[in-house]
């Protein structure tokens, strides 16, 4: 499957939802408000679909206007409030070196996974990342991050059984091989107590000062796209207590609220560095606002 193809397949169900307010739909009175309505359904949120509502209310189409125009106009609007949020993420040329990322996130969002797809991307570009197992709260996120390191054949830290986070970040910063020019920082997510990640957080954040005063260079928070809008608070916490420098949005193959993206960048401005869109290691795109708004038009 072409690249674009899997994107449009991933977005598939987002885009039915929002196709059955246009197709077949005679263009009256009604219309803008079945289209805010479905709009709405696929997790655009409330104030974002009402403003796409009026300007089809305010564009005046014809009676013989077709689905495709509307669709298109629909999506360029998109295109044009989501374009600012585009990143970019995976550059060959890195400005630090070592280049330190923090993955941050609730338990079971993405973030082990993610990890691998960004380091199977910047080996690609030439880089030598090595993957810091810093979850030592599940014994199984150690061994899953291992694996990946095994299959992509990249270095990785880890530490001894229930070991401190923190403490093991910092051992792991001060014994980066030479070549190692990356390092990815997983850490334990944990929904409940979550004061207490929150504390651990800083803690890591912390002692990744005591190594290099200008890291983490990005601080990345993985959101589940399952959730929709339902995860957007998230946004808020870890924004206020850790800083976001970017956002990936994983597990959008499959979801029909795939309009979140949309509300999400639109109430926190914070750029969304990639898409996860399946479960394969190739699966992690850059996010391109045309590419994604054709894709939830179905165009
Ligand atoms: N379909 C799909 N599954 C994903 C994606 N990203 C992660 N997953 C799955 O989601 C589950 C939780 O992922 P994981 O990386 O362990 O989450 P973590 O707890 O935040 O580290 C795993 O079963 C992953 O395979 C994605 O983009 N698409
Ligand atoms: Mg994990």
């Amino acid at each position: 499957m072409g690249f674009f193809d899997k994107i449009k397949t991933a977005f598939q169900k987002t885009s039915e939802k929002i196709s059955i307010s246009i197709v077949g739909k005679k263009i009256d009175e009604n219309f803008a408000q079945e289209i805010e309505d479905a709009l709405i359904m696929a997790d655009v949120g409330v104030e974002t679909a009402m403003e796409l509502a009026k300007k089809i209310s305010n564009r005046k189409f014809s009676k013989e206007t077709t689905n495709l125009e509307i669709k298109r106009f629909l999506a360029d609007e998109i295109c044009a409030m989501t374009k600012p949020y585009e990143a970019d993420f995976f550059r060959a040329d890195l400005s630090h070196n070592p280049e330190i990322i923090l993955i941050i996130g609730v338990n079971g969002n993405g973030k082990t996974t993610a990890i691998a797809k960004i380091a199977n991307i910047f080996k690609k570009l030439g880089h030598n990342p090595t993957l810091v197992a810093a979850d030592t709260f599940r014994a199984a996120a150690t061994e899953q991050l291992s694996h990946w390191a095994e299959k992509l054949k990249v270095d990785i830290f880890v530490g001894k059984d229930k070991s401190d986070p923190a403490g093991l970040v910092y051992d792991a910063l001060k014994q980066l091989k030479k070549n190692n020019d990356m390092a990815l920082i997983d850490t334990a997510g944990r929904m409940q107590n979550r004061n207490d990640l929150l504390d651990e957080l800083e803690k890591i954040k912390r002692v990744i000062k005591k190594i290099d005063e200008s890291a983490p260079h990005k601080t990345i928070l993985v959101l589940d796209g399952l959730t929709g809008q339902a995860s957007h608070n998230q946004v808020e916490v870890f924004q206020r207590r850790i800083g976001v420098d970017g956002i990936i949005v994983a597990k959008l193959d499959g979801t029909a609220k795939g309009g979140a993206i949309i509300s999400l960048t639109q109430k926190y401005k914070i750029p969304i560095f990639a898409i996860g869109i399946g479960e394969n290691i190739d699966d992690l795109k850059s996010f391109r606002a045309d590419e994604y708004s054709k894709a939830i038009m179905g165009i």
